[in-house]
């Protein structure tokens, strides 16, 4: 009998314990740093180049004037909230290490999907009051190289009036769609500081504070509704490297 208690004793110790721990993961806002689930570990195991361990760009994380908003500065993946996607191909896979975020993609894609309605962006964004995204990011020379109606790598803005996706290759950044705008640049000698700046149909971009490209878009375009950034296109090798991504729909 006193066994016994000693054993539902445990028992009840062990179902306080886990009560205690899965309190404490749904207090976690969804869009701070929650630390990735098993799942997301399990694709952790690419690793980055030495090169990029103490960049400038990762000891400047997320800028102050952002900071109170939302920012990923990937001293972990992603929370859950961002649904991964490798177009199937069970190969593609993005770890962090060091503040960095490595996606590599070398034959088809891997991203990082925002889906409506979830976050701060798809609660608040407003296409007439505007809305700001910022990244940190480095391409890899070894992308093939695409900015047509897509990027080698992108960041996809659905803001539920416009769909903007500005496109990154390997020399040169783009309004991909649904206008197609190009500035030729080296993406892949070093970070650069890309922030992605609209309201209404005005569109600007900025690399490293520099206005670059200032266009107001001809259509809204149209496609999922989401929020996103990575190698969205099957069947082309990207690799990329971020140091951090941010958004901001009170700008
Ligand atoms: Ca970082
Ligand atoms: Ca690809």
């Amino acid at each position: 009998m006193k066994k016994l208690s000693l054993g539902l004793a445990l028992v009840i110790l062990m179902l306080l314990a886990l009560t205690t721990l899965s309190t404490a993961e749904t207090m976690t806002d969804s869009l701070t740093f929650t630390h990735a689930s098993g799942t997301r570990s399990s694709i952790s195991t690419v690793q980055p180049p030495a090169n990029i361990k103490d960049t400038k760009a990762s000891r400047n994380p997320v800028p102050a004037r952002l900071k109170e908003l939302v920012g990923l500065n990937f001293d972990r993946l992603p929370d859950p909230s961002w649904e991964t996607w490798d177009c199937g191909d069970g190969v593609s896979q993005a770890m962090v290490s060091h503040g960095i975020l490595t996606i590599d993609a070398p034959s088809s894609c891997y991203e990082f999907i925002l889906w409506y309605p979830n976050g701060t962006w798809h609660k608040l964004v407003d296409n007439a009051r505007g809305w700001v995204i910022e990244a940190g990011l480095k391409v890899d020379p070894s992308t093939e190289p695409r900015c047509d109606d897509r990027g080698s790598v992108q960041i996809w803005a659905n803001d539920h009036t416009n769909l903007v996706i500005i496109g990154f290759s390997t020399n040169e950044i783009c309004i991909a769609y649904p206008d197609n705008v190009r500035f030729p640049m080296d993406t892949t000698n070093s970070f650069h500081i890309y922030r992605i700046e609209s309201k209404g149909n005005r569109v600007q971009v900025y690399v490293d504070g520099d206005l670059r490209i200032d266009h107001t878009l001809s259509w809204t375009g149209g496609g999922s509704n989401i929020l996103n950034f990575g190698d969205g296109v099957g069947g082309t090798t990207s690799r990329s490297y971020w140091d951090y991504f941010s958004y901001n729909v009170f700008p």
